[in-house]
């Protein structure tokens, strides 16, 4: 049994969670009634501030955006986490042991828990990924976490979507160094070593801090803060969510709105490659063969799927 439409949208203004996790329903399926929904969402007054959480597997990630859940709820904040796992078109262990680690939660109404297994067309986060952004946004959180598995292009593809990018890492292996050499340290407006309870904190810090230091920067580069924590045991949560404030300010009203649009041009680019993809995908086996026979050029086809406009040599005895 499906309400009216009209009546669901009601119900998601009016801040009714079933509504909303229905309409996130609808987003993800990438069905057409969730548009008015995105619509109304989209064209209300923005507030929440979204933050991406990533980091290296079993950095943390998880056990910290449920501290932070616990230091925003306890300052009153509505919070929103959409738990994604770009890796896997599988909901597997990851995701279920984010809700475990979440479910000291479950019954306060001023948190709402999603998990996500993205479709992503070519890896990295989903259209469907920025949709149900978009409508916890518009539903009216103070605070959206997003927190992916920092798998490649994944923590990448966050920072491209969030308004705020924190990086979580840890004392152990060289976490630090590894991220430096990796680049993905550049992505950071604020970074957690987390666990720090372990051994080589203070020396992780004191390489990222050094680290920071050796690439190009004028006067209003952006340090990211970095801050220890140990988030399983509810420590330096107050410092994070301080810091993220702080990187808020620094980007202003102007900043905060390109990184809107850098979600919205994520979204339409991931929807044009989506169905591109499944233009390309839908076309006969034959089709790719004649290729690799060297009778259709493999640009003159992607040409051809990109503009819609028949195929080359299409009819002609391949
Ligand atoms: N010692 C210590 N352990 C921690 C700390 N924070 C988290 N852990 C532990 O680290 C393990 C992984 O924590 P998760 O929160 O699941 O890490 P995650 O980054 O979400 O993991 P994935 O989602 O699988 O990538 C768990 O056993 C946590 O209890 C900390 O500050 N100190
Ligand atoms: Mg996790």
């Amino acid at each position: 049994m499906t309400a009216p439409a009209a009546s669901l949208l009601d119900r998601y203004l009016a801040g009714d969670p079933r509504a909303l996790a229905r309409a996130l329903t609808l987003a993800e399926a990438g069905l057409p009634a969730a548009r008015p929904l995105l619509r109304a969402a989209r064209t209300r007054a923005h507030r929440a501030t979204v933050l991406g959480v990533t980091g290296s597997p079993g950095s943390g990630k998880s056990t910290l955006t449920g501290a932070l859940i616990a230091t925003l709820r306890a300052e009153g904040r509505r919070v929103a986490v959409l738990a994604v796992d770009p890796s896997s078109p599988y909901s597997g262990g990851a995701i279920l042991g984010d809700r475990i680690r979440m479910l000291r939660h479950h019954a306060d109404p001023g948190v709402f828990v999603r998990s996500l297994a993205t479709r992503g067309a070519l890896g990295g986060l989903s259209a469907r990924t920025m949709q149900v952004l978009a409508l916890l946004e518009g539903a009216g959180f103070d605070w959206v976490i997003l927190e992916t598995v920092g798998v490649g292009q994944s923590e990448v593809d966050v920072a491209a979507v969030c308004d705020h990018t924190l990086l979580v890492l840890t004392p152990a292996g060289g976490d630090g160094v590894q991220a430096f050499k990796a680049g993905i340290m550049e992505i950071a407006d604020v970074i957690a070593v987390n666990k720090a309870d372990l051994p080589g904190a203070d020396r992780t810090v004191r390489e990222l801090m050094a680290a920071q230091g050796l690439g190009a920067h004028d006067e209003h580069t952006w340090f990211a803060p970095i801050r220890r924590t140990i988030a399983s045991q509810d420590q330096g949560m107050e410092k994070l969510v301080e810091a993220v404030l702080k990187h808020r300010e620094h980007l202003g009203a102007p900043g905060l709105n390109a990184r809107r649009a850098a979600r919205a041009e994520y979204e339409v680019r991931s929807l044009v490659q989506e169905r591109l993809m499944e233009r390309a995908r839908v076309q006969s086996r034959d089709l790719y063969a004649r290729v690799a026979r060297g009778e259709l050029d493999a640009d003159d086809v992607a040409d051809a799927l990109v503009q819609g406009d028949g195929l080359p040599g299409r009819g002609a005895q391949g």
